[in-house]
């Protein structure tokens, strides 16, 4: 079985080798792509240089800014042209530890998505604010009301999807280009029946680089985009 693990990074200089190698500790068969937006730290030429020793890293480059979610889709394109039973999508700053990466491909084997969730008994998030963590816990209240599934960590971007998820979904379907990929993904699989479960895990702060995602603006833009996906999309 083919596992693909999809890394979007910009700006991750300081912590891509780190991770690469500490998931190729704990994951050694794995495959690693890391979707990289021109960062201008030039993360891409650390992947480079590594992916030209280690026929299991690649990398796709993109050549300008097109954010989060849609680096995300263009990965998980990758990831199935290339043969991935299964996708694992993750953060590039160790926020997403892969000591759990066994235990969601193990799920993977019940359920057709496993989200690493901070939500349920086990699962927690370290290192943050207090206004980091209760946006978190605010948003997946909100996002649990409008979809009303009873998902607990809907804003988790640490995720194993089968193949077979994202084929029942077709990921030109995903309108998302930023943080709305992850509920838009997650509603999409829902409500074409794949059995979505959760395992915990420990979120923990970035030590090194800087947050892209955390700014006011695109949380409102995140909210809005949540009702458009339940209301809206056929
Ligand atoms: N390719 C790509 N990756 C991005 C973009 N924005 C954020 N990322 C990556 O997505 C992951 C999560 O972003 P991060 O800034 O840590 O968000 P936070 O954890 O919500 O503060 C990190 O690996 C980032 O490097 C983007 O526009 N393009
Ligand atoms: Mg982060």
């Amino acid at each position: 079985m083919k596992t693909v693990v999809v890394i979007p990074t910009y700006n991750e200089k300081e912590n891509i080798r780190r991770l690469i190698n500490r998931i190729l500790r704990r994951v050694p068969d794995t495959h690693i792509l890391i979707v990289d937006d021109n960062s201008p730290d030039d993360t891409e030429k650390i992947v480079e240089e590594i992916s030209a020793d280690n026929p299991q890293v690649h990398i796709l480059e993109r050549k300008d800014k097109r954010g989060y979610g849609s680096a995300c889709v263009d990965g998980f394109k990758e990831a199935m042209r290339i043969g991935a039973d299964l996708i694992i999508g993750m953060d590039g700053d160790f926020s997403h530890n892969p000591r759990f990466i066994p235990a969601m491909i193990q799920e993977s084997f019940r359920s057709d998505v496993v989200i690493g969730s901070r939500m349920i008994p086990g699962g927690m998030q370290v290192r943050r604010s207090f206004i980091r963590r209760y946006t978190t816990l605010f948003a997946n209240l909100y996002v649990r009301a409008v979809m009303g599934r009873d998902v607990r960590d809907w804003t988790s971007g640490f995720r194993c999807y089968t193949r077979r998820a994202l084929e029942k979904i077709g990921l030109d379907s995903i309108v998302s280009e930023d943080i709305s990929v992850l509920e838009e993904m997650l509603y999409a699989c829902a409500r074409r029946g794949c059995v979505i479960s959760e395992v915990p895990i420990v979120f923990v702060e970035r030590r090194k680089g800087q947050s892209k995602l955390n700014r006011l603006g695109k949380t409102i833009h995140t909210f809005l985009m949540i009702l458009k996906i339940r209301f809206l999309r056929t």
